[in-house]
């Protein structure tokens, strides 16, 4: 199926290539040929089906898994809907004018250049279709963008800063003791939040891993050490830019977890089943990518998002992965493994 579409979508390029090199060759050879109106009836027929077919081959979105993911997914889907009636209609509107008025000697074209009414008709439509767009996506807009930084909220939030750099996500947790502290005192959790994490030498430091909590809001500083890059969370239909000298506050609520604890590793790519046992699902990989073109390795600027069933489960981790960054070698071992090449 993939192939057929490819192969189709190559066989209209090559023709319209042709049609652009040697305009001659397809030009209607008599009177009333309608091989244009064929042409480009089909190429709406078969767009039309592979839209129509695309979720059974799993060309669709993954599914959201935030708690403001359906926000973003309704107002793409109305938006889909109003730009996709729009050029459907005037698809098939232009294919009925190449099939009913085919070339013809002695017609001449009606020329509407100029025509106050029809052009005060095309502006006004779209104008009023992108005004209610506008007012539409307001709520979901507050719903992601506004955030409740009050106390007893960021108290119950967690804090992450990640920064953004070619080519890679550096995170940064506050370390166990840290967040020992926010449990005592909540007010220093609103303090970090407004002091931006200021780091701390007990801060636990990772390369494109980010982890959240089900159910428990994360809240990211997110930065950027060089370029424009943008952290996109597509489970979590998060998507924000990472703009250099500013420091901008994203966060996301995780409604299902996608990783369990094995032996002081935590695997991805689980989802719970019905009777509460973990079960391996490729779905339940949830990718982190870099959605600005940020340079030459961009595409390799990807990471992973673990979600922890509980937070119990993520102090264990954060405790496991503050421990290994503390592990040091001791010389002699470096040596021995030759591992500065000189031996
Ligand atoms: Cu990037």
């Amino acid at each position: 199926m993939t192939y057929a579409i490819i192969g189709l979508l190559t066989v209209a390029t090559l023709i319209y290539g042709l049609y652009v090199i040697f305009p001659e060759a397809l030009r209607p050879s008599g009177q009333g040929a309608k091989r244009w109106a064929y042409l480009f009836g089909i190429t709406l027929l078969l767009e039309i089906l592979a839209f129509a077919a695309a979720p059974l081959f799993g060309w669709w979105m993954p599914l959201g898994r935030s708690t403001y993911a359906w926000d973003v997914d309704r107002l793409f889907y109305v938006i889909l809907a109003v730009t996709g009636a729009t050029f459907i209609g005037v698809a098939i509107v232009y294919t009925y004018v190449l099939f009913k008025y085919p070339a013809h000697q002695g017609r001449r074209a009606l020329y509407t250049h100029g025509n106050h009414k029809l052009e005060m008709i095309w502006t006004a439509i779209p104008g009023v279709l992108l005004f209610l767009l506008a007012i539409g996506q307001i709520p979901a807009w507050l719903k992601v963008k506004m955030h409740a930084v009050d106390e007893p909220s960021v108290a119950q939030s967690l804090q992450v800063e990640v920064t953004g750099r070619q080519w890679e996500w550096r995170v940064r947790y506050p370390g166990p003791e840290h967040l020992e502290v926010w449990k005592r005192d909540p007010k220093s959790a609103l303090t970090d939040l407004r002091r931006k994490l200021t780091p701390q030498p007990d801060d636990v430091r990772l390369v494109n891993e980010l982890h959240a909590v089900k159910g428990e809001r994360l809240l990211i500083h997110l930065k950027t050490l060089d370029v424009i890059h943008s952290l996109f969370l597509p489970q979590m239909r998060l998507k924000q830019d990472a703009l250099p000298g500013k420091t901008i506050l994203a966060w996301f609520e995780p409604t299902e977890a996608n990783c369990q604890r094995v032996g002081d590793v935590w695997r991805d790519g689980v989802r719970k089943d019905a009777k509460g046992n973990w079960v391996w699902d490729p779905s339940y990989v949830w990718e982190i990518a870099c959605t600005e073109f940020c340079g030459s390795r961009h595409s390799l600027m990807r990471g992973k998002l673990f979600v922890h069933e509980t937070r119990e489960d993520f102090e264990a981790w954060l405790k496991v992965a503050a421990a290994k960054q503390r592990v040091t070698v001791p010389p002699t071992e470096t040596k021995a493994a030759g591992a500065n090449g000189v031996e």
